[in-house]
């Protein structure tokens, strides 16, 4: 790659938690760090303290720029404007959304804060490559405090429909901030559409077929890049770590029983309620079960302070508690909810044990536990993926049992014949989802964004 590459997130993984602990997002950001060597900047996760200043932390080929948040910038720009305006209505949620004008303003001051700190530690020929919501106007910023290098942005969420885009009352300054942009990726082809149909109707602007936006005066490229994993990588580590502690206890407890897992951030986007609630209609219907299969939930809280999650957290707690009350013998549990972290390669461990993988999201804008469950299966008896058709992968994932989250008894359908799916039918389907998992890797993200972000940067020069 010519010119280094500068990536800029609002959080930047700490190089301590290393590899093993990182989430799909961290693991494709170090890879391509690793072997390109680049900066990667963003704020720290610290609130409070020494708030300004830019700490460097050299690790291999990676320089770490990281920095603290002042509080007062934390409440509006994080979790204001960025977690409970832009998140919940770019998840299709707008009846959760508040709209605060401070919170925007705050939102736009970090971004040009951010941007005033990122101008020293750039050089002549960076490639700078921005993700996601809370950056939206960093381009913007950066241009105006000087910076005139190819700038890329890959939006990891949904992009909305127009018509709840609209709901956010600073909207069109949003897009014409994204237009900033030398090159806009999003997850899926119905997110580009949302996408191009606001800028024919709104910006006003147009979208060719080849993906050239013309907006806001300025020429750039929107496409679609669905983020992918290292199956191999995947399926090695979960081989690897069976007879590792959580997962051997686990299958001690299980002996003859069904495993389902769903594994999430704890997140009303994720649809968890309505998995519950189907779960529990499952064992409703059919007593036979009872006794017979598990249904493992593992849900780390995540946004504690924002009042939506501390609402969700409580439901599901009562949830899981009247369930299991219904249902529970003495020696069986139906739903074990856990809300704590494991390590990424036990729960690959813990994928490869399960009968179905339960990935039932609302909305999301690709889903990664999907792809890792998939890829963490055995060939020779693999389990079955139960996936909601609003999350991104039901797009490459289409051998999965979709289903439609806002149907319980669909759902419920759908584990049910999950449950005695015949192993010829389970392997075919699994053979069917490697296909797109191998040729969509996470390298090929990478490099096709990459790619398109070099090509804006010989446009530029
Ligand atoms: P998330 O909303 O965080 O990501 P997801 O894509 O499922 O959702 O990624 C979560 C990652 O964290 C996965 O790699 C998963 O294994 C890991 N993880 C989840 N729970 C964990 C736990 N308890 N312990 C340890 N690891 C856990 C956002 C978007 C998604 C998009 C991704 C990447 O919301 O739609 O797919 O970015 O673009």
């Amino acid at each position: 790659m010519s010119g280094r590459l500068v990536i800029v997130s609002n959080r930047v993984a700490p190089p301590q938690e290393g590899y093993s602990a990182a989430g799909g997002l961290a693991v494709g950001i170090f890879d391509a760090l690793n072997k390109a060597g680049g900066l990667w900047f963003g704020w720290s996760g610290e609130v409070g303290a020494e708030a300004g200043a830019v700490k460097l932390d050299v690790r291999g080929n990676i320089t770490y720029a990281t920095t603290a948040l002042s509080r007062k910038d934390y409440d509006q720009y994080y979790r204001g404007f960025s977690n409970a305006t832009l998140w919940p209505a770019f998840h299709y949620r707008h009846d959760l959304a508040r709209y605060d004008r401070q919170e925007y303003a705050g939102y736009l001051r970090v971004n040009d804060w951010l941007a005033r700190r990122l101008i020293p530690l750039l050089r002549p020929n960076d490639l700078i490559w921005a993700h996601d919501y809370h950056l939206i106007p960093f381009a913007a910023a950066l241009r105006n405090a000087g910076s005139p290098h190819p700038m890329g942005f890959f939006l990891h969420i949904p992009f909305p429909a127009t018509e709840i885009l609209r709901t956010i009352p600073p909207h069109a300054a949003l897009i014409e901030a994204l237009c900033q942009y030398d090159v806009l990726g999003f997850q899926t082809r119905t997110d580009l559409q949302a996408f191009t149909d606001y800028i024919g109707r709104r910006a006003p602007g147009t979208v060719n077929r080849s993906g050239v936006v013309h907006a806001h005066g300025r020429t750039l490229k929107a496409a679609v890049y669905p983020i992918g994993v290292y199956p191999e990588a995947i399926a090695e580590a979960a081989q690897r770590y069976a007879k590792r502690r959580p997962v051997t206890s686990l299958r001690a407890y299980l002996q003859h029983r069904k495993l389902i897992i769903s594994v999430d951030r704890l997140d009303y986007s994720k649809g968890l309620i309505e998995r519950f609630l189907a779960f529990e209609r499952l064992l409703q219907n059919a007593p036979e079960l009872h006794g017979n299969v598990t249904f493992v939930q593992i849900a780390p809280p995540t946004r504690t302070d924002v009042q939506a999650y501390q609402r969700i957290r409580h439901t599901l707690e009562g949830e899981a508690g009247r369930i299991n009350g219904r249902f529970a013998q003495l020696n069986w549990t139906p739903i074990r909810y856990l809300n704590r972290k494991y390590e990424r390669n036990v729960l690959m461990a813990l994928f490869r044990a399960a009968h179905i993988g339960y990935v039932t999201p609302l909305r999301d804008g690709m889903n990664l536990v999907a792809k890792e469950y998939v890829a963490a299966q055995d060939p020779n008896d693999p389990g079955v993926l139960v996936l909601s058709q609003f999350a991104g992968a039901a797009d490459e994932l289409t051998d999965a049992l979709l289903v439609n989250p806002f149907d319980l008894a669909q759902m419920t359908d759908a584990l049910q014949t999950a449950l005695s799916m015949p192993l010829e039918q389970r392997q075919a389907r699994y053979r069917a989802m490697m296909q797109p998992l191998h040729s969509k890797n996470l390298s090929v993200w990478l490099n096709s964004f990459l790619q398109d972000l070099q090509r804006a940067a010989a446009l530029r020069a």
